[in-house]
């Protein structure tokens, strides 16, 4: 899943893309590289970002989603606002990847369920604003896991299709590098909720945390965080590098097998 953030404010990309022609030039080459799916978003999730209205959000992704409609690419849009989702779908995105898990608009679960879109359902502790400030668990994998179930048990009560459904564990939204290097560590664990995982470590802070490096300078990181999810068990890995995660994926398969 290639990342395109239509944001001026995204942590390692913001701004970059925030004219439509260029997120859809980047479209293009993500997909061009490898990419089965591309995740478009107007609205950065980074530890202390201010949110964006629906106005500002549909103004940003729906033209970007539009200009990719041709490609043979999934396109998901990485949203939590019912109406973004809406337009999204109208628009040509097939799937909706909600760091809320349906959790930040109560309208999402029926829009979801009523055009038959897929989604991803990620945990996060808190809210972007302070999701950082001490993020506290007894045993992270043990709780994240009891979230992911119950909200899968609350989206097919909504009526989404189960096999619609996939799960994030949601590296780097209320977890310390810790908490998410154990998640990483134990994802085989989350396998047992039955459905495809999806994993984001791209460039996340907790690469830095262990090197220093500054978020342009994680692409080691991401290779390595990815690769091992993937041998986990993870079957979509979110990452803005993807001619270099495939080639990554494509030795270690030829490998391992
Ligand atoms: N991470 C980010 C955003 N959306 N969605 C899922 N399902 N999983 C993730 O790990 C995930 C996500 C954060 O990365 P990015 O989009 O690059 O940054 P920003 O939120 O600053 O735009």
């Amino acid at each position: 899943m290639g990342v395109v953030n239509v944001t001026p404010d995204s942590f390692s990309d913001g701004g970059l893309y925030l004219d439509p022609e260029a997120a859809i030039v980047h479209g293009r080459e993500l997909a061009a590289a490898g990419a089965a799916i591309l995740d478009v978003g107007g609205e950065s999730t980074r530890p202390g970002a201010e949110a964006v209205d629906a106005e500002e959000e549909l103004r940003r992704v729906v033209p970007v989603i539009g200009g990719l409609s041709d490609i043979d690419c999934d396109v998901s849009v990485d949203t939590s606002k019912a109406r973004v989702a809406e337009a999204a779908l109208d628009a040509g995105a097939s799937i909706v990847n909600d760091v809320t898990a349906l959790r930040g608009d109560p309208e999402m679960a029926a829009v979801c369920a009523e055009r038959g879109a897929a989604v991803v359902l990620m945990h996060m502790l808190g809210e972007p604003r302070t999701m950082q400030d001490d993020p506290r668990y007894e045993d992270v994998v043990a709780e994240v896991g009891a979230f992911l179930a119950e909200r899968l048990e609350a989206a097919v009560a909504a009526g989404i299709g189960e096999e619609r459904i996939w799960l994030d564990p949601g590296i780097g939204f209320g977890k310390t590098a810790a908490h998410n290097m154990e998640l990483l560590r134990r994802l085989g664990e989350l396998r047992k909720l039955g459905r495809p995982l999806v994993i984001g470590t791209s460039r996340k802070s907790f690469i830095g945390r262990l090197d220093g490096s500054a978020a342009d300078e994680r692409l080691g990181g991401t290779i390595a965080s990815s690769v091992l999810a993937a041998a986990e068990g993870a079957e979509v890995l979110r990452v803005h590098d993807v001619a270099e995660v495939r080639q990554a994926l494509t030795v270690a398969t030829a490998i391992l097998g």
